[in-house]
């Protein structure tokens, strides 16, 4: 092919001079298509390719996941004893060496790992912000193996707000069922201010009239995005749609985000095109056509799929905060269940194998481990037998990403020590009993039934990360998902 293009190239000579330049142009970019797709053909044969997907609700611990993730491999592949389940199931030294890139595509933004160590490593208040929007990176793990080609395991990290937009894909959602949905949802919040508010002005709205309709869809989307912001910083809800009106991402907010929720209960006798409800459906179905792009885009491809879970946020916080978090884990892990009705909507070849993931085990001693995973499968499915017979997941975990406490005792009976983000000193923590059913009315009525769970200060950091991010569990959840590509 090459030897082909240096012949014409000769031919040209003598032709007219900005022809022949034109020409050279096309020839040569004509050449590096073709070396770029023999290059392509060869290393295809020779690599693997593994989307990993990391998704959970807002402060889920996503972002502190995969930032552990990454450099305990690195420290892995440096000899360090980071990932014992590695060395357990034989794969001790099984990856030789790591390269991290951008994802290949090259228009992701690079998920800033190392500057998250960084400020970890650096003391107090040094968790990283809220994640604003997609970032992403390819680990290509180059296996000791001769025999296993080079692994590229692409991960990707985006804002849990955006999650729960995953169940507005369902084809039977209309603008109208959507609003009840909705609306039903946060009723119980309707002493709220942001409610009140946003109820008045709902119902002050003509739905058929298609005057001053600019004004009354960006009111109404002003007056309902104000409620999704009370529910979430005041109730510590998780369950919020459309995620985008929390969370817009690097474009800010469009056009297409101005609606609201409606009143209307049936589609009104022919609207007109520029009316209000039409107006308002129609940046809905905008808007969920922008959901189904993304999650096409982003996790379309998943193989494999870690979903994590703040069990003890849930529980910590009450029984509204409980069944908000319930409900939503409930929705997204049905689409993931082999045969759901969002892996037969979408071209995806088939549903990834997720793995569930209790997240923060480092507030729990040792021994309340099982009742935490126990528990993470009431909330996925009711209970941990149903979860497996679902087949949401093979092995349910518990994970402490960044391992910020030590075991201790409290009164006799196993708690936690670690440094306190507002006091600056250790404090001696037990969590309280952890039911191993959807708890009962007794147990947010018990004696320090519900609290906001105390921040621990991250641990002293070897800031180059020689010895990974101490971590309980990681290793396991990596060994499900990579194991057997090594
Ligand atoms: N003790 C402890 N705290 C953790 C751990 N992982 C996360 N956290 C806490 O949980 C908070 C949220 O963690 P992130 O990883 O930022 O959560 P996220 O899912 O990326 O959150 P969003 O970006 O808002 O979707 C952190 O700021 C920490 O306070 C852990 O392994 N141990
Ligand atoms: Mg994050």
């Amino acid at each position: 092919m090459v030897k082909k293009l240096d012949l014409d190239l000769k031919v040209l000579d003598g032709l007219e001079e900005p022809v022949v330049k034109q020409a050279r142009r096309w020839m040569g970019r004509a050449r590096r298509m073709a070396d770029d797709a023999t290059h392509s053909a060869r290393t295809a044969l020779r690599e693997k390719h593994l989307r990993i997907g990391v998704t959970g609700l807002s402060q889920a611990g996503k972002t502190i996941f995969m930032t552990s993730m990454i450099k305990n491999l690195e420290a892995y592949v440096r000899g360090a004893d980071t990932l014992p389940a590695f060395t357990r199931n034989g794969k001790s030294g099984a990856i030789q060496r790591i390269e991290i890139k951008p994802i290949p595509s090259e228009d992701i933004p690079y998920f800033p790992y190392d500057e998250i160590h960084r400020r970890l490593a650096s003391g107090r208040e040094a968790w990283p912000e809220r994640t604003t929007d997609v970032a992403g990176v390819n680990l290509v793990l180059h296996p000791k193996s001769s025999l296993s080609g080079r692994l590229n395991v692409e991960i990707f990290d985006y804002p849990g707000e955006w999650l729960v937009d995953r169940t507005m894909l369902d084809p039977d959602l209309t603008y109208v069922t959507w609003s009840q949905q909705i609306l039903d949802r946060l009723s119980p919040y309707s002493e709220l201010e942001e409610w009140i508010a946003f109820q008045d002005y709902l119902t002050s709205l003509d739905w058929n009239s298609s005057a001053g309709v600019e004004e009354a869809a960006r009111e109404a989307h002003r007056r309902y995005k104000a409620l999704l912001f009370a529910c979430r910083d005041k109730v510590g809800l998780r369950f919020l749609q459309p995620g985008r009106f929390l969370c817009p991402g690097p474009r800010g907010e469009l056009p297409m985000h101005w609606f609201a929720p409606t009143l209307v209960t049936e589609v009104p006798d022919r609207p007109t095109a520029d009316s209000l409800y039409r107006t308002m459906e129609r940046r809905f179905d905008a808007y969920v056509r922008n959901v189904r792009d993304f999650f096409e885009r982003y996790f379309g491809r998943i193989d494999r799929q870690i979903v994590l879970v703040d069990v003890l946020a849930a529980l910590s916080e009450g029984k509204v905060v409980y069944n908000d978090t319930r409900d939503a884990v409930n929705e997204i892990a049905a689409t993931f269940e082999p045969q759901g009705w969002l892996g037969r909507l979408l071209s995806w070849s088939s549903v990834p194998k997720a793995t569930f993931v209790a997240t923060k085990a480092d507030y729990l001693h040792q021994d309340e481990i099982g009742n935490m995973v126990v528990q993470l499968g009431v909330m996925v499915a009711g209970g941990l037998d149903s979860m497996l017979e679902r087949r949401f997941t093979e092995k349910p975990r518990a994970v402490a990403a960044l391992w910020c406490s030590r075991d201790d005792s409290l009164d006799g009976r196993p708690g936690v020590a670690f440094r306190n983000v507002r006091t600056g000193g250790q404090t001696l923590f037990r969590f309280g009993q952890i039911p191993g059913e959807v708890p009962s009315d007794e147990f947010w009525t018990r004696d320090g039934g519900i609290f906001t769970m105390p921040r621990m200060e991250p641990p002293r950091l070897d800031p180059d990360s020689e010895s990974g991010m101490p971590h309980r569990g990681l290793d396991a959840v990596l060994f499900d998902v990579l194991g057997d590509q090594l």
